[in-house]
């Protein structure tokens, strides 16, 4: 299994995964931005020239969620899902989903705005309102943890994607003195070891 993988990226959510549920994989590592990324052997296994990609054998995946559902599926033999007919699965679904659906979307447009364009290109209100709004969805998560230390009862894939996003908002910068659980929730996650192996590979 070959990982394609970038630090500070979303593939550290899948290097997280194959960490907790030991499975060997060989990682192929990239930075953000790099050429390689851009280069037409990287273009055939994904066109849109993005980690995370997973190799397996001949089956050539991406977008996180897709990759975590797969190796869920396929090698977790019931680890980090909850049953389906506990009530912890939808929970669990939303929450998975949560990530990609509304931390990202605002996550991205901060990154653009702050990182990457060039000062007479950047738009101060798309920055304020993408602030708020990924203000509001890190609330949602604050006041979910309120009563639980993971987001779908046990660590889940939940936790692999919305945990991460909340981890990426932190070390963007965001300011989490107002939210207490979000906090301790990030602490908890960064002690696993998988994941501190998964962010400095
Ligand atoms: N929705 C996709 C997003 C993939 C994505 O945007 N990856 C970023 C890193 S987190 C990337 O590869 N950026 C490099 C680039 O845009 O050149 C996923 O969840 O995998």
């Amino acid at each position: 299994m070959i990982l394609h993988y970038a630090p500070n990226s979303r593939a550290v959510r899948v290097a997280w995964l194959l960490e907790e549920l030991e499975i060997r994989y060989d990682i192929k590592k990239y930075s953000l931005g790099d050429k390689e990324m851009r280069l037409p052997e990287y273009l055939r296994i994904n066109p849109l020239g993005r980690v995370p990609v997973l190799q397996d054998k001949d089956i050539i995946i991406s977008e996180s969620g897709a990759i975590i559902q797969y190796l869920l599926t396929k090698y977790a033999e019931n680890q980090f899902v909850p049953k389906i007919e506990h009530e912890n699965f939808s929970t669990y679904l939303q929450w998975f989903h949560f990530a990609e659906g509304m931390i990202m979307p605002q996550m991205n447009i901060i990154v653009v705005e702050t990182i990457f364009l060039p000062p007479e290109r950047k738009n101060d209100t798309n920055l304020k309102r993408a602030t708020k709004l990924l203000s509001k969805m890190l609330e949602a998560v604050e006041s979910h943890l309120s009563d639980r230390e993971y987001l779908a009862g046990e660590l889940s894939g939940a936790d692999m994607m919305t945990g991460h996003a909340v981890i990426m908002s932190e070390k963007l910068g965001i300011d989490f003195t107002d939210k207490p659980n979000l906090k301790a929730y990030t602490k908890r996650l960064m002690k696993r070891p998988a994941l501190q192996k998964a962010w400095h590979l």
